[in-house]
C-alpha cells in the first residue's frame, strides 16, 4: 500500500506549502499536528475494543464508504483513508475486495493524490457501471488552489478482476466551481452514482450549499466527459447545511428487490439521502417521487426535509452509500461509524473508524420509510446458538442469555407484549425521541417497558449498553420508542456516552415485537421493528471486555412481558483485510 515516493514528497510538500486548508472544509475535526502521527508499535489485533466481523482496515484513520460496487463476480469497496495516522488527513481511497460481502482481501490503494486536480487529497464519491460493463469512479479532488472539483477514474485493465489500478485521465477536472457558476469552492462534493436518463443523457448529484440551504447539484452528460450544470438543483432545503455524500436511488413499491439506479417507470419511488453535520449529525432520508421530465425531486410530505427527518440509523452512523447488488437483485447499505473515545484514544490504538455490517434497504409495504436488514451473509459466521421460547419477563426480571460469546454475537429476539390498554399516556409534545430515551432511560421504570436487552454487562452491571422499547398509549395507536443507552456503557470518562432514541413505526395488531442486535465488541448495531429503526452504538467496556461480556435480557415495566423466542448466536471472526 505505499504512494510512489515522488508523488507522495511533492503532495507533503505542497500541503506543508498551504499550511491550512484555505477554506477547504469537510466534517470531520482536523488535528493537523496529529494526521501523519505514526501508529505505535503495538499488537493492534490483541486490543478488546477492536471489532471481529466489522470491516476495517489493519490500522489507522478511516471514514467514508465510497464508489461499493458489484463488477464481475467481485463486490468492491473503497474508503476514505489516512495512509500515515489514526486521524483524519491525507486522504486517498483504500481498496478492498470480496466475493461475499463478509471476507476481505485489502488491495493496493486505488486513488492517490498524483495530478493538479486532486493533490490536496482525494475525498469522496461514487462508481457508476457503464454501458459494455465499464465501471467509472466519479471523486471529489481537493486541487492546487484547495478547491473542490469532480474528477473521474477508470481501470487501468478490465481483464483485472480486482481493478486494483486506476487511471486519471488530463481531461479532469469534469465539474469545477467558478465565479460563473457561484458555487462555493469548500462546499461542492461528494459526486453520486450517475443514472442514465430516458433521453440517453447521464445525471449525477453533487452536495453544496448555498448560506444556509443544502442542496443536490445536478449535472449533466452525453458521454460522461463533458457535463453541464442544471439551471435548478434536483432537490434543496433551507436551513439544513451542506449536503454532504448525497445518496438518490429508485425503490420499488411492491417488494424487497433493489433496483438498478437509472431505473424509472411505475411502481417505482425514489430515495433522496443527504449527510448533515449540522446539530445532530447522521444521514436523513425523504421517500418521493422524481419528475424526470423536469429532473425535480419531490419528497412526499410524510416526513420532515431535514434533521427531524426519518434518519437510516439513529446513533452513529454517517456519511453512507448504496449500490446495486445485481448479483442478488438487491440495494446495499454500507455507513461509516465513527470512534468517540477521543483522538488521543485513536493514536493509542492505532485505528479509528469502521463500517456497518452492510445492509439490504427496500420500501416497507407503507411506502413510506424504509427497512434495513443485515445481509443474509452475515449469518455465515454464525456459531455457538443458544435459544429461549415463551419465556415470562416480569417487573425486575434480568435473564441472563448464557453459554455464547457474549462480546461477539448475533440475537433476535421477539416480544409478546402485555394487553397495550395498559401502557402509559403519550405527550403528543414528545416529539424527539432522543430526548425521550434521555429522560426515560434504562433505569427509568414504566408500565410496558422499558425492555430488551444489556449487551456488553460486566459482573454486576457496573457497566452495560442497554437497546430496549417502551410503549405509550398514543391518541389513536401505540407509541414505540427504541432507545440505546450507553450512558452506563464504559467506566472511562472521556467517552462520548450520548443516548439515542428512534420511534418504530409498527404495526402492534399481533402484540409482537422484534429486535436483532450485532454486537461486536466496541459496536452495538440494533434493529428494531424487523427493520424499520436502527441505532448503532459505539461501546468502549472495560470490566465487560471481551471474554468477560455478559448478556441479559431484561424488564423494568411494571406489566409482564414474554420472550416469544430468542436465539443468540457466537459470532466468528472472518478474514478481515
Ligand atoms: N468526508 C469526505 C468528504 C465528505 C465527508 C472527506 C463526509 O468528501 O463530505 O474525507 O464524511
Amino acid at each position: 500500500m505505499e504512494i510512489p515516493n515522488l508523488v507522495f514528497s511533492v503532495w507533503v510538500f505542497s500541503i506543508y506549502l498551504c499550511q491550512c486548508r484555505n477554506g477547504v472544509e469537510g466534517s470531520h475535526e482536523v488535528y493537523r499536528n496529529l494526521q501523519s502521527v505514526e501508529t505505535p508499535q503495538i499488537s493492534i489485533a490483541s486490543t478488546e475494543n477492536r471489532t471481529g466481523y466489522h470491516f476495517q482496515a489493519p490500522k489507522n484513520w478511516i471514514n467514508d464508504p465510497n464508489g461499493p460496487m458489484y463488477y464481475n463476480g467481485i463486490y468492491h469497496l473503497f474508503y476514505q483513508y489516512n495512509p500515515y495516522g489514526a486521524t483524519w488527513g491525507n486522504i486517498v481511497w483504500a481498496h478492498s475486495v470480496s466475493t461475499d460481502l463478509i471476507n476481505w482481501t485489502p488491495l493496493d490503494l486505488a486513488i492517490y493524490p498524483s495530478k493538479p486536480f486532486d493533490i490536496n487529497g482525494c475525498w469522496s464519491g461514487s462508481a457508476t457501471i457503464l454501458p459494455g460493463n465499464k465501471p467509472v469512479i466519479m471523486y471529489t479532488g481537493i486541487d492546487k488552489q484547495n478547491q473542490q472539483v469532480q474528477n473521474v477514474a477508470f481501470p487501468k485493465n478490465l481483464s483485472d478482476p480486482h481493478l486494483e489500478e486506476w487511471i486519471k485521465p488530463d481531461y479532469n477536472p469534469l465539474m469545477a466551481p467558478t465565479p460563473a457558476n457561484g458555487i462555493n469552492p469548500s462546499s461542492f462534493r461528494d459526486p453520486t452514482t450517475a443514472w442514465l436518463g430516458p433521453d440517453g443523457h447521464w445525471r449525477v448529484l453533487v452536495g453544496s450549499q448555498m448560506e444556509t440551504r443544502g442542496m443536490a447539484l445536478l449535472y449533466r452528460s452525453k458521454d460522461f466527459v463533458h457535463w453541464v450544470k442544471a439551471k435548478d438543483p434536483l432537490h434543496s432545503s433551507n436551513g439544513t447545511g451542506m449536503w454532504e455524500c448525497p445518496d438518490f436511488y429508485p425503490v420499488s413499491e411492491n417488494g424487497m428487490d433493489g433496483l438498478d439506479t437509472s431505473t424509472m417507470g411505475k411502481g417505482i419511488k425514489h430515495v433522496l439521502k443527504v449527510s448533515l453535520s449540522v446539530n445532530k449529525s447522521g444521514d436523513y432520508y425523504t421517500v418521493g417521487r422524481y419528475i424526470h421530465e423536469k429532473d425535480l425531486y419531490v419528497p412526499d410530505n410524510t416526513s420532515a426535509d431535514d434533521a427531524t427527518g426519518l434518519s437510516y440509523d439513529y446513533g452513529r452512523f454517517y456519511a453512507s452509500k448504496t449500490f446495486f447488488d445485481a448479483r442478488k437483485n438487491r440495494r446495499v447499505l454500507w455507513g461509516w461509524m465513527n470512534e468517540l473515545d477521543g483522538e488521543a484514544s485513536d493514536i493509542a490504538k492505532g485505528w479509528s473508524g469502521i463500517q456497518s455490517i452492510p445492509r439490504a434497504v427496500w420500501l416497507d409495504r407503507n411506502g413510506q420509510q424504509l427497512m434495513q436488514w443485515p445481509v443474509e451473509e452475515v449469518e455465515s459466521l454464525r456459531g455457538k446458538q443458544v435459544s429461549f421460547h415463551e419465556q415470562l419477563l416480569k417487573k425486575g426480571d434480568l435473564l441472563e442469555v448464557d453459554g455464547i460469546t457474549a462480546s461477539q454475537a448475533d440475537i433476535e429476539v421477539t416480544f409478546h407484549l402485555p394487553r397495550l390498554e395498559e401502557a402509559e399516556p403519550f405527550d403528543p409534545t414528545w416529539v424527539n425521541p432522543q430526548i425521550l430515551c434521555n429522560q426515560k432511560g434504562a433505569n427509568v421504570n414504566g408500565s410496558i417497558g422499558p425492555f430488551g436487552l444489556m449487551v456488553l454487562a460486566s459482573d454486576g452491571l457496573d457497566e452495560y449498553t442497554a437497546v430496549f422499547f417502551r410503549i405509550f398509549k398514543g391518541q389513536d395507536k401505540p407509541v414505540v420508542l427504541m432507545c440505546s443507552d450507553q450512558s452506563r456503557s464504559t467506566l472511562r470518562e472521556e467517552v462520548d456516552k450520548t443516548t439515542y432514541g428512534g420511534f418504530v413505526e409498527v404495526d402492534l395488531r399481533y402484540g409482537k415485537l422484534s429486535l436483532r442486535n450485532l454486537i461486536d465488541r466496541s459496536v452495538v448495531e440494533s434493529f428494531g421493528g424487523g427493520g424499520r429503526t436502527c441505532i448503532t452504538a459505539r461501546v468502549y467496556p472495560t470490566l465487560a471486555a471481551g471474554g468477560k461480556a455478559h448478556l441479559y435480557a431484561f424488564n423494568r415495566g411494571t406489566e409482564a412481558v414474554r420472550i416469544s423466542k430468542l436465539n443468540a448466536w457466537s459470532m466468528r471472526t472472518p478474514r478481515m483485510n
